[in-house]
């Protein structure tokens, strides 16, 4: 049984009052809050096995290597990933992108094409115009209709043998559309031989991921946005793109031989895990999908989706309220403005004096301001620990702030 009570009383920080008010927490698409299973399982790390793993022959750093690998099998049914070793420790989706964008550079020409789409983080932007610079490669973009829909009839016509790497997200972070990811796929495969990059950061949080079924190439998200601490994150390839591409930092644990003149690198996962890894937070990664698979993906998804719909049919009565992308399949986000008042954070610092935390600004997606022609959103993001009540008090927060800023 879905039980709210129960669930909320895992996450202390919740009880909070904030600026007097009970905190109302929906920022999840920045970060999720950690429920105590993640809390207790770092805490334990720390206070019972903290060592350096896959060197030490001493009691704990084989203890902290053990669980530390553990978590990795953990994560690759979670993604259902064929290998464990196809499932790399990052420091988070950010990170994953740019090792994917670098480790890729020789096998990019001049000329090659590298499709992104409109609607992406600029970590899924930054790293590839790198790349480009680096290669002589150019960049193209899938572009979007004004209900933020992805119009992939694009891809008929620009994807080709030009084409290296195919690179979108499955649910966008600034206004929580759902990209139809295997139409992308489909095409992607059946008119070019390119690579596919998933970033799975916005929608790891909301549904059941199966990276075999989906058919990328690489999938990366952050543990930080699904209950686990932050520093900690995961990018998945398939086996025998991994063995092809060159590491993207040197140093220790990445090395099979190393000497002035030469150094042969080590096996996968390890070749791709430069040094000293966030041990307890890859460990505490484990713990999150273990709350979250407690709970199960479908009662998760299905809350979450109720609050959405319920938080878009109370906000769309607000006279001159705009959801951004209201016509789309959405998850988790619900990006909104007021007519005739131009500066979200305005709404933003008076939701915070009644408790209520949003992100407002750009959500590092500017392109997608400048398409809206707006400077940045009002943005509610959930997760499994919200409520309707907490909606509620967002939407009378909102009706207040339109008041005080008209
Ligand atoms: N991709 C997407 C779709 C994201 O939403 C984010 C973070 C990233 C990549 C980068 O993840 P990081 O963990 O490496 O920072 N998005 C947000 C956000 O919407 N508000 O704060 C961070």
């Amino acid at each position: 049984m879905f039980d709210i009570q129960n669930i909320r009383s895992q996450f202390p920080i919740l009880s909070q009052k904030i600026n007097g008010k009970d905190l109302v927490y929906l920022d999840n698409a920045a970060t999720s809050q950690k429920p105590l299973l993640v809390l207790d399982c770092w805490m334990k790390y720390y206070t019972e096995i903290n060592a350096n793993v896959h060197r030490g022959i001493h009691t704990l750093s084989q203890l902290a290597t053990e669980e530390m690998e553990l978590s990795r099998r953990k994560i690759q049914k979670f993604i259902n990933a064929k290998h464990d070793f196809e499932v790399i420790f990052t420091k988070g989706t950010t990170e994953g992108l740019n090792l994917i964008a670098y480790s890729l550079t020789n096998l990019i020409k001049k000329d090659d094409e590298i499709i992104i789409s409109y609607l992406e983080h600029h970590s899924n932007i930054v790293p590839w115009q790198m790349l480009c610079q680096r290669t002589g490669a150019k960049l193209k973009v899938i572009p979007m209709d004004e209900n933020g829909v992805l119009q992939i009839d694009f891809l008929d016509k620009n994807l080709s043998e030009k084409t290296k790497i195919v690179s979108v997200n499955q649910v966008s972070n600034a206004l929580g559309i759902v990209n139809p990811i295997d139409e992308i796929i489909s095409k992607t495969r059946a008119n070019s031989n390119a690579l596919i990059v998933i970033d799975g950061a916005q929608s790891v949080p909301h549904m059941k991921i199966d990276v075999q079924k989906m058919d990328c190439d690489f999938f990366v998200f952050s543990g930080h946005k699904m209950y686990a601490p932050m520093g900690t994150g995961i990018l998945y390839g398939k086996e025998e793109i991994l063995r092809k591409i060159q590491p993207f930092h040197g140093g220790g644990e990445m090395i099979a031989s190393c000497s002035f003149e030469k150094t042969t690198y080590a096996d996968l996962p390890f070749k791709f895990e430069a040094g000293t890894p966030n041990v307890g937070g890859n460990i505490s990664l484990g713990a999150a999908i273990d709350f979250m698979e407690n709970i199960g993906h479908e009662n998760i998804q299905n809350h979450e989706n109720a609050l959405l719909d319920y938080a878009q049919k109370k906000l769309l009565e607000i006279d001159g309220l705009r959801i951004y992308g209201e016509k789309a399949k959405r998850t988790g986000v619900v990006s909104f403005n007021l007519e005739g008042i131009g500066i979200a954070s305005d709404v933003g610092m008076i939701l915070d004096k009644l408790g209520i935390a949003v992100r407002t600004g750009h959500h590092c997606t500017q392109p997608i301001m400048d398409f809206f022609d707006i400077a940045g959103t009002v943005r509610a993001s959930f997760a499994v620990y919200n409520t309707f009540e907490e909606v509620d008090i967002l939407v009378e927060g909102v009706k207040k702030a339109q008041k005080m800023l008209s």
